[in-house]
């Protein structure tokens, strides 16, 4: 059986104050490490102070991006593999449509980026989706099989039992639009058995989030679906009581 995985994507949010006072209430409150693994991924600058404040050694830290170099080097702004593991870090999330959009990644570097993070030991959690206009183009697996390819052609098929793959329909990111838990459903286990047809070990043991607009009132039924083994949360996870009762509905 997997066990569920939750994250909380914090992403550019997040002040001293503000993080003090829900870390401590998560560390206070969450109890069901035995059965759902948690994370929290703050933005860099913030990564060492929630590992001094938490005080709950059941919830992990992670980080939303990271560089494609391996070490260390001229690469202004970057943050490499070895210095998020020298802070503790276990995941970092890879390839969020925010940095596909916004920020001009595309599958090859993202590709590199799993790589480097998989030789350091991190666990990446690869993001993959469609836009709307693709989904009503009837291309959301074409479209997810391109995403998977590129870190398959890089890493392999067996690598996927070290990877964390998050489903995020781009459609449902923060627009409070949820997939349905069929549509999501559908598209996890196609991208189950699309790993299967490399490594079956790997397609059973590899943890697929869903993520877009979980909340407390859909958590449940998007993680009952058989290929849905926990969620990516952004909005939710900034709210200590909305991420406990995804992280227990999990
Ligand atoms: C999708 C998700 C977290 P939200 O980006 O990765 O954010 O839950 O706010 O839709």
């Amino acid at each position: 059986m997997r066990k569920p995985f939750v994250a909380g994507n914090w992403k550019m949010h997040g002040s001293k104050a503000m993080i003090a006072s829900l870390i401590n209430d998560l560390s206070r409150a969450w109890q069901q490490g035995d059965k759902v693994d948690v994370a929290v991924c703050p933005p860099f600058v913030y990564i060492d102070y929630v590992q001094r404040t938490l005080n709950n050694p059941a919830i992990k830290v992670g980080a939303q991006n990271m560089a494609a170099e391996p070490e260390y080097g001229a690469f202004t702004g970057e943050v490499s593999a070895p210095m998020l593991k020298e802070f503790d870090c276990r995941y970092v999330i890879l390839g969020h449509s925010e940095r596909r959009s916004l920020f001009g990644e595309d599958d090859d570097l993202i590709a590199r980026k799993v790589e480097v993070a998989l030789n350091a030991r991190l666990t990446p959690i690869l993001c993959v989706g469609e836009t709307l206009e693709e989904r009503d183009a009837g291309i959301t697996e074409q479209v997810i099989e391109r995403q998977l390819q590129a870190v398959i052609d890089r890493v392999g098929g067996d690598a996927f039992a070290d990877i964390v793959v998050a489903y995020e329909p781009v459609w449902a990111i923060g627009t409070g639009k949820t997939a349905s838990p069929e549509q999501a459903q559908a598209v996890h286990a196609f991208i189950r058995d699309k790993i299967r047809l490399l490594s079956a070990e790997a397609a059973d043991d590899m943890i697929i989030q869903y993520g877009g607009s979980v909340k407390p009132g859909n958590a449940m039924e998007l993680f009952s679906q058989p290929d849905i083994d926990g969620g990516l949360i952004g909005g939710a996870s900034l709210v200590a009581d909305d991420f406990l009762a995804i992280c227990n509905a999990a």
